[in-house]
């Protein structure tokens, strides 16, 4: 592990790379005890022990077990962090999120959701392998400011640019377009057709405030 990891968080780092859920749980109660910023613990924690995960995580050596019990332990930290429970019905503003079809990939969109809920935002989770016809039916029914897409395989990339026309098919262009995500994060708004790509899920919540404070 490197050493330049801040050393408070190598516990959970070490735990979450085990796929161990209860010391993952354990070790982020203590953390928050500390006072360590839930930010911190995210970008410095989560986001540093996937990226090391990455590593692991080729074409060619993948070992799918492995990665599910991350995942698990990643989930279970994401519900410690943000223990939000059911959205509330009415918020500052309604947001749609969805990885869209074709990848599963859902860890980040869950931060994503949890951090948004915490703040005050109702938040309409579509899930992951969403259809871009489901996220804009969602978009009208649910009165959304935002659609919120979140991207892990560069694949997804085509489906992202479908989200605008789309939505300006059904008398929708008004509504704003957040990406985020590892495969996302690395395009810039135009090569995805969207108003925002977000590096963090903090980073996107930022933008959002900005973007309902502007609209009251
Ligand atoms: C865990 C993982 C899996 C798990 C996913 C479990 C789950 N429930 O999500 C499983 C095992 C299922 C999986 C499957 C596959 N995976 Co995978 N996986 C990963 C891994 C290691 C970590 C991803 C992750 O969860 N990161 C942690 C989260 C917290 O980070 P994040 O998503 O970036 O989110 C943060 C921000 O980006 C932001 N954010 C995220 N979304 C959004 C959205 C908005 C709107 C905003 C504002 C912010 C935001 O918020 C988060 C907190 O800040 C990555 C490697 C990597 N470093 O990304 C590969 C990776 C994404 N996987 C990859 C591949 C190839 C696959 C498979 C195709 C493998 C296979 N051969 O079958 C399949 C995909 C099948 C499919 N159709 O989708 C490749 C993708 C390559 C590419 N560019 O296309 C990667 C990059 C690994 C690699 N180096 O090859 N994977």
């Amino acid at each position: 592990m490197s050493e330049d990891l801040a050393p408070e968080l190598k516990p959970l780092m070490a735990a979450l790379l085990d796929g161990d859920h209860t010391s993952a749980l354990r070790e982020t109660q203590a953390l928050l005890a500390s006072g360590l910023p839930r930010e911190r613990i995210v970008t410095e924690g989560l986001e540093a022990a996937m990226s090391r995960l990455d590593e692991k995580c080729t074409v060619e050596g993948f070992n799918l077990l492995e990665i599910m019990l991350v995942g698990r332990a990643v989930s279970a930290v994401v519900n410690e962090l943000y223990p939000g429970g059911e959205p509330p019905t009415a918020g500052k503003a309604t947001f749609i999120i969805a990885t869209l079809e074709g990848d599963v990939h859902d860890l980040g969109k869950n931060v994503t959701k949890m951090v948004l809920i915490g703040k005050g935002y109702r938040v309409v989770d579509l899930g992951k392998d969403c259809p871009v016809q489901t996220v804009v039916e969602a978009a009208a029914r649910e009165n959304a400011r935002a659609v919120l897409v979140s991207g892990l395989i560069t694949s997804v990339i085509r489906e992202v640019r479908k989200v605008r026309p789309a939505l300006a098919a059904r008398g929708l262009e008004h509504i704003t377009i957040v990406a985020g995500g590892a495969a996302l994060k690395q395009a810039t708004p135009e090569a995805l057709d969207v108003d925002y790509v977000a590096e963090t899920a903090f980073d996107g919540a930022r933008f959002l405030d900005d973007l309902v404070g502007d609209a009251q």
